[in-house]
């Protein structure tokens, strides 16, 4: 086999060294370099140049080194080999502490704190239990359901809502469009970790913010996106914001990376801001998963974590 590796976004070094060092003697070709397309059989990817992809004639198998595969699924000429995402515990666990540190922000008012702290100013302010929060987790799959299982244990009331039911226990099961309604009506802290497809695009508006639970002991909703900033409709989100609609927001990713200098969330007083790091793929911890998958496809001619390309994710 010979391996391609592309990737745009991170830098490449890591990746490409751990790969040669892991696979050898077998071939791996960095991206960067001349090489000719037919000797490559497989390929591993982070938003590879589109088209890139298509002209490689043989082609076996495509790895994406990320969880979420919309950088590929957007590329019209993505050829017709199976197509493989991240489905790690390394991954999975950095994103369960990203969303539980930023449940615990907002229920121990971090912000509030470091605000008083600045002045000086010794105020406590009412404490709410988290038994008294209810966290809604739009997209109930790999990192949703783990995440749902750590903020349970820490006391608070999680529900899901994905596409198809699922038993997830001690979580209220909320599935399909025609329970998003009673799903945000109970919901104070919207977590989002849905895949980016036709379907989801621009899910995260106005008019769902305003079907958020207004009664909950937080004073107000609070989003926290870490799903894929085409979600979201950030005009949206800073109009909610200044209405009071939407009481604070966590975003770790945005309509455009990296986020414009412009943007009015950078300096937002409502808005916790990092730069698409909730759950970094390393390639310490996911080499040797792809050239395990590659060796898997080799030997018995199947491989783990193939997207369902119609459904797109
Ligand atoms: P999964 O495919 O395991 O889960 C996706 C979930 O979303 C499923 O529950 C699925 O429903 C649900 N879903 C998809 N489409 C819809 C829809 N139209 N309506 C309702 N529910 C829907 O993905 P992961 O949990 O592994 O990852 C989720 C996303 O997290 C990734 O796609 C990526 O965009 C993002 N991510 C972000 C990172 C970051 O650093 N910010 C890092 C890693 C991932 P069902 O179960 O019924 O299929
Ligand atoms: C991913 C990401 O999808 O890092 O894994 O965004």
């Amino acid at each position: 086999m010979s391996l391609l590796v592309a990737i745009r976004g991170w830098s490449p070094d890591p990746w490409v060294v751990r790969f040669r060092k892991a696979a050898h003697p077998r071939p791996v070709i960095d991206a960067r370099e001349a090489f000719d397309p037919a000797t490559i059989h497989y390929a591993a990817v982070w938003k590879p140049e589109p088209g890139l992809l298509a002209r490689l004639p043989n082609l076996r198998a495509i790895f994406n080194l990320g969880a979420g595969v919309d950088a590929l699924t957007g590329d019209s000429t993505l050829p017709d080999v199976p197509l493989c995402r991240i489905v790690n515990p390394d991954l999975t666990a950095r994103m369960t502490e990203y969303v539980v540190l930023q449940c615990l922000m907002h229920l121990r008012q971090v912000e509030a704190y470091r605000r008083l702290q600045a002045e000086a100013r010794w105020e406590p302010i009412d404490q709410p239990a988290a038994t008294d929060v209810r966290v809604g987790i739009m997209g109930l799959g790999v990192l949703g359901q783990d995440a749902a299982e750590v903020l349970k244990r820490l006391g608070f009331r999680v529900a899901g809502w994905s596409r198809s039911s699922k038993a997830v226990p001690g979580v209220e099961i909320f599935a399909g469009e025609a329970a998003l309604d009673a799903f945000l009506a109970r919901t104070d802290i919207l977590v989002v970790l849905l895949p980016l497809t036709p379907e989801t695009r621009g899910i995260l508006n106005g008019d769902l913010f305003a079907r958020l639970a207004r009664d909950g002991v937080l004073g107000g909703p609070v989003l926290v996106n870490a799903g894929r900033g085409g979600l979201q409709v950030e005009a949206d989100i800073l109009a909610s914001l200044n209405d009071g609609t939407l009481k604070a927001a966590s975003l770790d990713v945005f309509e455009t990376e990296p986020l414009p200098a412009s943007s009015p969330l950078w300096k937002h007083p409502k808005v916790i801001l990092t730069p698409h790091v909730a759950a970094d793929s390393t390639p310490e911890a996911l080499v040797e998963v792809v050239l395990a998958n590659i060796a898997l496809h080799e030997r018995e001619g199947r491989l783990n974590d193939v997207v369902d390309r119609r459904a797109g994710y």
